[in-house]
């Protein structure tokens, strides 16, 4: 049996999401291999800790663990320099304490760090046995650095040459424990934390990268594989640092889907009706996270009514005017 530690960060409000991606991790998981699972959080309520342990207990081939981190990292946190102003999702200290793998697995060299707003397509133990020598992580390279420039704007010049062709995305990261500990890795990203003239717009992907300074190996782009890369690529100036084969091989053959920007469970993305049919399948409820998602019929209905008020206050004032014009 080949057991593989993975962990994963994120509060009461992302215990769905967490148990589609849960689901989907253990159902696509090959014979023989078992999920030591970790979730390092705040506030997760005894119920919906239950609610995911049932449905990893009902798999059979992982264990989930659950630690509380109350308090780390809360003082930096409040002090760091952390702007949300361009970035539409939102982010808590939950979010950067996925940084520090190395100081809650003490038992493990080698640990895999995944995001809860994914729906796995495939077995990913492989990942586990990437040569990971003189790196501190392996991720995905972000795929748009090269067409949105804006993408790394807010870096310093310094950062910003270091990275402009090596910045790793979020929501998959292999991580060399060993080398952290021995490098005093951790250290360093505290004080990127605390450094309030570094912009950290992508919070925990800025610390990460400007703190292992390139010293980073790359996964395939289909373990994150983008509900929107498909209409990217049908844009005749998209460039990307990935050739057109593994652009396309990210849609085709996806190992997970990564709900990087839209949601689910508030928009229409692409590769909803298969998380929706997840979701219902292990009978979740909706929760606060979850906003009526408009149907294309009803924003349609929408612009009619809102032609029909127009068209109503245009006929009271012919109708107030006739009236006037009788009364003189
Ligand atoms: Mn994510």
């Amino acid at each position: 049996m080949k057991e593989i530690p993975i962990f994963f960060t994120f509060d009461n409000n992302y215990a769905e999401p967490a148990a589609v991606a849960f689901y989907s991790l253990l159902n696509k998981t090959k014979e023989g291999v078992f999920y030591e699972m970790f979730v390092l959080h705040s506030d997760i309520t005894e119920e919906k800790q239950q609610l995911l342990l049932d449905i990893v207990n009902k798999k059979g081939n992982g264990k989930l663990t659950f630690i509380d981190t109350k308090g780390f990292l809360d003082e930096f946190w409040e002090n760091g320099s952390f702007n949300f102003s361009e970035s539409n999702s939102t982010f808590t200290a939950d979010t950067i304490i996925r940084c520090f793998g190395a100081k809650f697995f003490p038992q493990y060299e080698k640990i895999i760090y995944s995001d809860v707003d994914i729906i796995v397509m495939d077995d990913i133990s492989e990942l586990y046995d990437i040569d990971l020598t003189d790196k501190y992580l392996a991720g995905v390279k972000n795929p748009f650095m090269r067409w949105s420039e804006h993408e790394l704007s807010h870096l310093k010049p310094e950062h910003y040459e270091m990275l402009k062709d090596k910045y790793l995305a979020g929501g998959i990261w292999v991580m060399n424990l060993k080398k952290i500990r021995e490098d005093n890795l951790e250290e360093r990203m505290i004080d990127v934390i605390k450094d309030d003239t570094i912009i950290k717009r992508w919070n925990d992907q800025d610390i990460v990268n400007i703190s292992c300074q390139g010293k980073v190996g790359y996964l395939p782009l289909n373990y994150i594989s983008y509900p929107y890369m498909i209409d990217l690529l049908g844009k005749p100036d998209f460039i990307s640092h990935y050739s057109r084969e593994e652009l396309y091989d990210s849609i085709i053959n996806p190992k997970i889907i990564h709900f990087a920007a839209s949601k689910p469970w508030n928009s229409n993305v692409n590769y909803s009706s298969l998380w929706w049919t997840i979701f219902n399948y292990l009978g979740l409820s909706k929760t606060s996270i979850f906003k009526e998602v408009e149907l294309p019929y009803k924003k349609k209905f929408k612009k009619y009514k809102k032609l029909f008020k127009i068209a109503l206050i245009i006929l009271s004032i012919l109708l107030l005017i006739l009236i006037l014009m009788e009364i003189l």
